[in-house]
């Protein structure tokens, strides 16, 4: 194991703040749309399930999106050039960043995440495997403001973001993320971003709705986090999975969905739910390849490059600050 006072790890806690789980879902749930906020799913069974849902046969994007940079590793590392400064905000189980790391031997690279043992687990992790690497860990939230511990005046900053986690924000959103990436990056830095596209309905409704049941239950897992620990008591019998492409605004929506009249309690708090309500747990943006490129260019990036499979299913860009 890497010792966090060598040079080639480094760990810095910007303090983030924890969201409160509580007054979170009480509001959420109280409105009058009710929905509970997707960051939500990833406790540390939500993250387990996640990784069933990439590995299903369904779920499409994650294989897609590796094979397009496997493929065309070469033309993006020509594009990023080599000795950047690579960060990756929302970096999880640094997976991705793995195909990368060989080919574009980064000067650093910067995984940012909010969970701050699983970061360190996995930061050290890669220090250990990738012995030239040099690892520097930021706890912080990358939807929020996004500041690099140190100043770095001369190496061009390229921020990665895999997973069309992009998609999982309403387009207005996306664009402040992209924002405070292009601000994190710098004038000369850029975005390696990867996108889920618009399809048939088909091949979206069974990626969200896989016949192992992984999506269903990484959803309903919010219902089983909040009554662990929020002393709630939502029956899982009582609500369903629903998940579907709506056409008109591009966007798969997630949703459990009550199926009868029935109340809720969490701790003191009284909840009653209709049957055939709804309560919205996530939206996963699909964009046409034209249509990711505008977002970026309102976000001020300009498009360097775009690559997709020869499905044309996922894409990945690179975008430039410049
Ligand atoms: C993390 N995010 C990009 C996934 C998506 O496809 O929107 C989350 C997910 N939800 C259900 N399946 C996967």
């Amino acid at each position: 194991m890497v010792d966090s006072s060598s040079q080639r790890y480094q760990f810095f806690d910007q303090h983030p703040e924890i969201a409160d789980l509580r007054s979170d879902v009480i509001q959420g749930l109280s409105a009058e749309v009710p929905y509970i906020s997707p960051k939500y799913f990833y406790d540390e069974i939500g993250s387990r399930l996640f990784e069933e849902i990439c590995n299903s046969e369904e779920y499409y994007p994650t294989r897609t999106e590796v094979s397009i940079i496997r493929d065309n590793i070469d033309d993006i590392v020509e594009e990023l050039g080599k000795d950047c400064l690579l960060i990756e905000p929302g970096s999880g189980d640094s997976y991705k960043v793995r195909l990368l790391l060989d080919a574009l031997r980064p000067i650093a690279y910067l995984p940012i995440d909010i969970s701050k043992l699983y970061l360190q687990g996995e930061a050290q992790k890669l220090a250990t495997e990738f012995t030239w690497l040099n690892v520097h860990a930021i706890c912080a939230d990358f939807t929020g403001k996004l500041e690099l511990p140190y100043h770095v005046e001369s190496t061009n900053k390229v921020a990665f973001f895999p997973g069309s986690t992009i998609g999982n924000f309403a387009p207005e959103q996306a664009i402040s993320v992209l924002k405070e990436i292009k601000m994190m990056v710098g004038e000369g830095g850029g975005l390696l971003i990867g996108v889920d596209l618009q399809k048939n309905s088909n091949i979206l409704n069974a990626a969200y709705n896989d016949k192992s049941g992984f999506t269903e239950q990484f959803n309903k897992n919010l219902l089983v986090r909040i009554n662990r620990e929020l002393q709630a008591n939502f029956n899982l019998e009582q609500f369903q999975h629903y998940a579907f492409y709506n056409e008109e605004q591009f966007r798969i929506e997630m949703h459990l969905v009550s199926l009868r009249d029935q109340q809720v309690t969490i701790d003191d708090v009284i909840l009653h739910y209709k049957k055939d309500q709804s309560i919205l747990t996530e939206y996963s943006h699909k964009y046409s390849i034209d249509g990711f490129q505008i977002l970026a260019e309102q976000a001020g990036f300009k498009i360097k490059k775009s690559w997709v499979d020869n499905d044309q299913l996922f894409s990945v860009h690179y975008l430039v600050n410049n």
